[in-house]
C-alpha cells in the first residue's frame, strides 16, 4: 500500500485544463457557483470521474458524488474533494486542487488495480465561497445540518436570481441533502497565507480551523445637494461608513494575536458625485481562533457602527449573517495525514487554517482532516495565486495515502 504513487504530471494536467474554465487575462478564474462557467466545470469533472469507472450523483444543493466502488460497499465511504466555484477574480488552485487530486486519486488506483475495502468519493461542494450567495460553504453546510435546503434555494444574488433557481438552470439540482455518513473526510487545500512558505515546509497537517463571522451593515442619511447643503445639517452615510471601516481595521490590530478583520464591500448610493450619499452597505469578516475573541470583537463593532451612526444621524442597520466556531479536527484523521507526510518522506508542520473549508461543516458529521500545501507569497483570492508541480503532487500523495489509511483495502 505504501508504494502506490500518484501521477503528478496527469494532476497538474487536469488542474490547467480545469483552469481553462473561466480562465482570466492574469492567469486566474472567474468562475462563480451556479453560472454557465460552474456548470462546465462540473460536466468536466463528471465526463473525467465516469472515464475513471465512477458513479456520478448530486444532491438537492448540487454537491456532487463521484464514486468507486471498495470491496465492502456497505461501509461509508471515505470521502474527499472541495469546490470548483471561485472568487471574481480567483485563483487556478483554491478548491479545484481538492476536487482534482481527489480524482487523481481515483486514477492512480485505478492505475494499481487497487481495490480499497470501503468505498471512495470524491466530492464537489456547492458555492464554497459565499461570493455570489452568501455566506460561504453553502452545500457542505446544508449537507451538515447546518443550514435549511429551503433557505440555500431561497438565497440571492446581486441581481435577485435565486440559488435554487439558477441550481436548476444549470442542471444539478438533485434529490434530498445530507444523510449520508462518511467513515472519513479528507482535504487538500492550498494554505492561502505564508506560513509553510516561510517555514519550508512541503505539508501543512492541519489541526482545525479558525471561527469566522460574516456582518452586513446598512447606514441610512439623506441624500441632498453637494453644493448648497452646509456642513452642519449632513447626513452623509459615506462619512459614517468610513468611521466603520476605520473601526474594523482598528479592531483587527486590538485583538492581536490571531485576528483578522476586513471590510470587502461597500456600495454607496446614489454613487454621483455631487450628491452627497444617502445610504451605503458594506460587509464585514472577523476571523479568530477563539470564539470568546470573536464575540469581544463583534461588541466593538456594534459599539463602533453606533456612535458612527449617531455622530452622523444615521439609521443604522446592523446585522450578522452567518456564525461558523473554530474547528477542531478529528486526532485520527489528523494522524493519518501525520502518517502520509512521514511515508512520503515529506517536511511537514502542523496549522490550523486562517480560511474556512467544506471540511469545518463536515467535521460536524465525519472524523474529518485536511492537507495544506504552500502557494506562492501566501497569496489566495488573487488571479496571481501559484503553487509548485511538486507540491501539488506531494500534497496529493499525501492524501492518498491518508484515504488508504482509513479506508484500508488490498
Ligand atoms: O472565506 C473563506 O475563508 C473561504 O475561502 N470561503
Ligand atoms: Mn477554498
Ligand atoms: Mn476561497
Amino acid at each position: 500500500m505504501e508504494n502506490l504513487k500518484i501521477d503528478g504530471a496527469r494532476l497538474w494536467g487536469s488542474l490547467m485544463e480545469m483552469a481553462q474554465i473561466g480562465a482570466t487575462e492574469k492567469g486566474g478564474v472567474n468562475r462563480l457557483a451556479l453560472t454557465d462557467l460552474d456548470r462546465d466545470s462540473r460536466d468536466l469533472f463528471t465526463r473525467w470521474c465516469e472515464a475513471a469507472g465512477c458513479t456520478v450523483s448530486f444532491d438537492a444543493v448540487g454537491n456532487m458524488f463521484a464514486r468507486r466502488p471498495g470491496r465492502n460497499n456497505d461501509l461509508p465511504p471515505v470521502m474527499t474533494g472541495s469546490h470548483l466555484d471561485s472568487q471574481p477574480t480567483g485563483g487556478k488552485f483554491d478548491g479545484a486542487y481538492g476536487v482534482l487530486a481527489g480524482l487523481e486519486v481515483v486514477r492512480s488506483l485505478n492505475d494499481a488495480d487497487f481495490e480499497t475495502e470501503a468505498p471512495v468519493e470524491v466530492v464537489v461542494w456547492t458555492n464554497e465561497e459565499g461570493s455570489r450567495f452568501a455566506p460561504a460553504m453553502v452545500g457542505s453546510g446544508v449537507f451538515a445540518g447546518e443550514f435549511e435546503l429551503e433557505d440555500a434555494w431561497a438565497k440571492t444574488d446581486g441581481d435577485g436570481l435565486t440559488f435554487g433557481a439558477e441550481l436548476e438552470r444549470i442542471g444539478y439540482k438533485g434529490e434530498g441533502c445530507g444523510d449520508r455518513p462518511a467513515t472519513a473526510y479528507f482535504e487538500a487545500h492550498i494554505e492561502q497565507g505564508p506560513i509553510l512558505e516561510d517555514e519550508e515546509k512541503t505539508i501543512g497537517i492541519v489541526s482545525g480551523a479558525q471561527g469566522q463571522r460574516w456582518y452586513e451593515i446598512t447606514l441610512i442619511g439623506r441624500e441632498s445637494h453637494a453644493g448648497p447643503t452646509p456642513m452642519a445639517v449632513r447626513r452623509d452615510a459615506l462619512v459614517g461608513a468610513a468611521s466603520i471601516v476605520t473601526a474594523v481595521n482598528r479592531i483587527g490590530h486590538d485583538f492581536q494575536p490571531g485576528a483578522c478583520a476586513t471590510v470587502g464591500m461597500l456600495e454607496s448610493k446614489p454613487n454621483s458625485r455631487n450628491v452627497i450619499p444617502g445610504e451605503v452597505f458594506l460587509t464585514v469578516d472577523f476571523r479568530h481562533p477563539s470564539d470568546a475573541t470573536l464575540a469581544e470583537m463583534n461588541d466593538a463593532l456594534r459599539a463602533a457602527s453606533e456612535e458612527a451612526a449617531k455622530a452622523n444621524t444615521l439609521e443604522l442597520g446592523f446585522n450578522q449573517i452567518w456564525s461558523c466556531p473554530a474547528t477542531v479536527f478529528n486526532p485520527d484523521c489528523v494522524n493519518a495525514v501525520r502518517k502520509g507526510a512521514e511515508i512520503g518522506g515529506y517536511t511537514h508542520m502542523d496549522i490550523v487554517s486562517g480560511a474556512g473549508h467544506d471540511a469545518i461543516y463536515m467535521a460536524k458529521v465525519s472524523p474529518t482532516g485536511m492537507i495544506f500545501v504552500p502557494c506562492e507569497d501566501g497569496i489566495s483570492h488573487n488571479e496571481i495565486e501559484n503553487a509548485t508541480p511538486e507540491d501539488i503532487a506531494a500534497g496529493c500523495q499525501v492524501l492518498l495515502h491518508a484515504i488508504l489509511d482509513r479506508a484500508g483495502g488490498n
